[in-house]
């Protein structure tokens, strides 16, 4: 089965609060970021704790290893039990964030290829081949790929093997659920979910697609 992961890039806590409590039913896990953090500070990661759910810590943590470090062990001490980071600051920065959540009992995920059109400006041409491959040398649990792109997922699959792909990327930015689910370990659905009518509702609607 795939994971629905709700992107919570919600800025104001009490919505963001209200949003994840009414989506929780329908999720594996909650990613929080910058947007959140950054307005409610890092204590938010305590209160949805209520949710019973795996809460991953969306930093792209991408600095030298001695920081990635110190960054990593303030998400996991927050409570977080994933952590992503960048995988173009090279094997001792991986290295650090994967040794840091395995310290921890926590997962870290390697951002090989983003999603938005962009980024194909620096992540083709190997680049994200070569990140894959680097997560994977460096022991990291997954891969963050492009739902936008479904056959570059199909490329980073045959790199990382079982090692799980999440892919962010649906519903807003254009990628397809229905395609992707299949392809991956976990979803990553942000506005399509916190900026509906009835996010519970478009919850359960994605969660029913990650079934099949
Ligand atoms: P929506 O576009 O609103 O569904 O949000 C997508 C979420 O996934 C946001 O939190 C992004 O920061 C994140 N994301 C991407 O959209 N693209 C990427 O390449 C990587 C990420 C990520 O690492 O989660």
């Amino acid at each position: 089965m795939t994971e629905l992961i709700l992107a919570l890039d919600v800025t104001v806590k009490k919505k963001a609060l209200a949003i994840a409590h009414e989506c929780a039913p329908h999720l594996d896990a909650i990613k929080v970021g910058y947007p959140l953090i950054l307005s409610c500070g890092l204590s938010v990661a305590q209160e949805l704790e209520a949710e019973d759910l795996p809460l991953i810590a969306d930093f792209k943590v991408a600095d030298i290893p001695n920081t990635n470090r110190l960054i990593a062990e303030q998400v996991f001490d927050a409570g977080f039990s994933s952590i992503i980071c960048h995988g173009f600051t090279g094997k001792d920065a991986v290295q650090a964030c994967v040794d840091t959540a395995s310290d921890y009992g926590g997962a870290c995920f390697v951002v090989a290829e983003m999603s938005h059109p962009g980024a194909t400006g620096f992540f083709h041409g190997g680049t994200a081949e070569k990140i894959a491959a680097l997560a994977m040398e460096c022991g990291a649990d997954g891969i963050i790929a492009p739902a936008t792109r479904p056959e570059r997922v199909k490329v980073l699959r045959g790199i990382v093997g079982s090692r799980k792909i999440l892919s962010p990327g649906v519903g807003a930015q254009g990628g397809d659920a229905d395609e992707v689910a299949r392809m991956v370990d976990g979803i990553i659905v942000g506005r399509a979910i916190y900026e509906a009518d009835n996010p519970g509702t478009a919850a359960e609607r994605f969660a029913r697609i990650c079934q099949v």
